[in-house]
């Protein structure tokens, strides 16, 4: 069975501070009440690339102290432009802590090349204890990895596969046809359906926070191969995540943890405060699809 992980949030206070009690709820909320397989700790939806590097363990702390013992697989994001940050932040989840996953984002913001691209993934995970998923992100890091490229990364053992967030289907069909033993994970959570045509073996994903009931039933619905119901399924999950983006994913998923009782807090700046609109909106899609 294809597995969901919850792309963990992180709770912040109104100054922006981590608020360890808030993101413990997420963390609970995520695993007792959706049922998420797995959680993806210090990803995009956790705003870890607006936190230092003391922040980002606290952050890892958190989650393998409150989750080690549940029965999920936890995959720590250590991936950075500071390679320096992103070698020790490995260290840190593999020794100190007991991840036996990490994954790092392709490096950004200076045009790598791509053998300094695969000196960085190569660096991350020699000295560590852990398997190694690629998090490939082109919208947001602006680098895009060709099959090529992926086939040179996947020469190293430890790099067991790819967070694909990436909405090119034709490649990520090249590269489930090209490494049948490498894990891919989809992590557009309004692309999952024409993903898991592809076969994915599962997905992470920021809606899973609080919407992992339906991708689970349509997850079903797809290995029954009733592809009329997962169709359908597709289209409600899709329909609840066009109402998030249009309001703004974060503010609006955390917004909707605080109405299932679950202190999720604020986003952190320079992501904007909430204002009354994004309020409003966040109540109206509570009430359409959550209540
Ligand atoms: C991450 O690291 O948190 C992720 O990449 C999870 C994937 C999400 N991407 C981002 C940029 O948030 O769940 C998706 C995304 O929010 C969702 O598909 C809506 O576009």
């Amino acid at each position: 069975m294809q597995k969901v992980y919850a792309a963990l949030m992180t709770a912040f206070d109104e100054n922006g501070n981590i608020d360890e009690k808030g993101t413990r709820e997420i963390i609970r909320h995520d695993i007792d009440v959706e049922g998420v397989d797995g959680l993806y700790v210090g990803g995009s939806t956790g705003e870890n690339f607006m936190l230092g590097k003391d922040e980002k363990k606290r952050v890892f702390d958190i989650a393998w102290d409150e989750a080690h013992n549940d029965d999920v697989d936890l995959i720590a994001q250590v991936g950075s432009p500071n390679l320096h940050e992103a070698m020790e932040l490995a260290k840190y989840v593999t020794n100190e802590l007991g991840f036996k996953t990490i994954s790092a984002v392709t490096p950004f913001y200076y045009n790598f090349t791509f053998d300094e691209i695969k000196h960085y993934y190569d660096e991350i995970v020699k000295d560590v204890d852990a398997n190694l998923l690629v998090y490939s992100i082109p919208a947001l890091t602006g680098v895009s990895l060709s099959l090529d490229n992926f086939a040179k990364l996947f020469e190293n053992p430890k790099i067991i596969g790819v967070k694909y967030t990436n909405a090119d289907f034709y490649l990520l069909e090249r590269i489930r046809e090209r490494f049948p033993d490498k894990k891919i994970l989809s992590g557009f959570d309004e692309m999952l359906l024409p993903a898991l045509i592809e076969g994915v073996d599962g997905c992470i994903g920021s809606t899973y926070n609080v919407n992992t009931k339906v991708v689970k039933e349509e997850i079903d619905a797809y290995n029954k191969g009733d592809f009329e119901r997962a169709r359908e399924l597709e289209h409600q999950k899709n329909d609840v995540i066009t109402a998030m983006l249009n309001n703004g994913i974060y503010p609006t998923i955390k917004l909707i943890l605080e109405h299932m009782g679950v202190h999720a807090g604020y986003t952190r700046a320079p992501m904007a405060k909430y204002d009354d609109k994004v309020i409003k909106g966040a109540d109206e899609i509570y009430n359409k699809y959550f209540k």
